[in-house]
């Protein structure tokens, strides 16, 4: 078991996946629920994250007790092996009555619907002990600028947060923004669009943010300042760590393994911030669809192990040579230093 210092970790059992990508079916057998937990316990994680239907699947057609207690049983199995749940997100985007959006979809009903299913959740994370409710606004957008009233939208989207802040007064809402796919124009679609609508709702202090290293690089963003500014404003409320090769697809790679400089300064901005004490680090990978089912657990092993590995060599850079440096204007010095550092040369 690899050693996670004092940081801990979470996945969700949608990255142990059967390998389908939007042009190919199916190519791993289904992993049952009980082996996803085995893994999360025997790699050294402390924790699942879930989706509303993760945990109790097939909620729909169940009463609200029976929700409930299923979300129960699930809790004490995974306290059974040792775990916990990081947070639980509502899974609108699966459901037909979401093909819109749900929060902003252009009939009241599913509006009202999609805002009741988020109630539900937020019952199912006190169910199991968790006060993070997350929520990745998958299919809040648009295809087209014209389909929706985007400021209408916007107020759509505060009358939900409210709506789910005012159901629980423990719960804390953490939005993961994405700027597209599935939709093409989302809305939120950075941490500052996040932020800056915490402050619209009735309990600004319970809303924060979730960032996601894939969904900042998609942004044309950087994510180790991303992160930066949800950590100094005590926003950053999880992350997903991951990686991403340019502007394409969603690609949900291993944690570091297409910019290891990048990712060094995502885990340097974690650790100064202390982010160890304050939150968990959540890997949300996919298993590349080449990768063989006995095989088919690494991504999820890998990237914790990136993020170790990483974390030591942020612990053992000089912190003299890094303060003399940043001061002595030769900045090309410090670069090469990093390199030299990070390569062990
Ligand atoms: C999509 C995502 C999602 C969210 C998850 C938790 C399926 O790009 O990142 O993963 O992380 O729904 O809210
Ligand atoms: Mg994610």
């Amino acid at each position: 078991m690899t050693k996670n210092s004092d940081y801990r970790f979470s996945f969700g059992p949608w990255t142990i996946h059967e390998g389908s990508d939007p042009f190919g079916p199916t190519v791993r057998p289904t992993v049952e629920s009980a082996s996803k937990l085995k893994t999360c316990k025997e790699a050294g994680f402390d924790a699942m994250m879930l989706h509303d239907d993760d945990a109790v699947p097939g909620l729909d057609s169940m009463s609200a007790s029976a929700v409930l207690a299923e979300a129960k049983q699930y809790k004490t199995m995974l306290a059974d092996n040792g775990l916990v749940v990081e947070m639980v997100a509502p899974r609108l985007w699966e459901d037909a009555r979401g093909i819109d959006g749900g929060f902003t979809s252009r009939d009241p009903k599913v509006r009202q619907w999609a805002i009741d299913r988020s109630r539900q959740c937020v019952d199912i994370c006190r169910a199991m002990e968790t006060d993070l409710f997350v929520l990745w606004l998958a299919r809040e957008g648009t295809y087209m600028r014209e389909a929706k009233n985007s400021i209408d939208s916007h107020r759509y989207l505060i009358e939900a947060f409210n709506a789910i802040l005012e159901h629980d007064p423990q719960i804390r809402i953490a939005i993961e923004p994405k700027p597209n796919e599935p939709m093409d124009h989302a809305y939120l679609p950075t941490i500052g669009h996040v932020l800056a609508i915490a402050h619209q709702t009735v309990d600004p202090a319970r809303v924060g943010g979730l960032i996601e290293i894939a969904h900042s690089l998609l942004a044309g963003l950087d994510p180790a300042d991303d992160l930066a500014f949800a950590l100094q404003a005590n926003k950053l409320w999880s992350v997903h760590l991951n990686d991403q090769n340019g502007l394409k697809y969603d690609q949900d790679k291993t944690f570091g393994s297409s910019n290891l400089r990048s990712a060094f300064n995502q885990v340097r901005v974690l650790e100064k911030a202390g982010f160890a004490s304050t939150g968990m680090l959540a890997v949300d990978v996919k298993a590349m669809r080449t990768q063989k089912a006995e095989f088919a657990t690494q991504h999820l092993i890998n990237s914790k192990r990136m993020f170790m590995h990483l974390v030591e060599k942020v612990r053992s850079l000089d912190p003299e040579l890094e303060r003399q440096l940043t001061v002595s204007g030769n900045d090309e010095a410090v670069e090469m230093a990093i390199l030299e550092h990070l390569m062990g040369v």
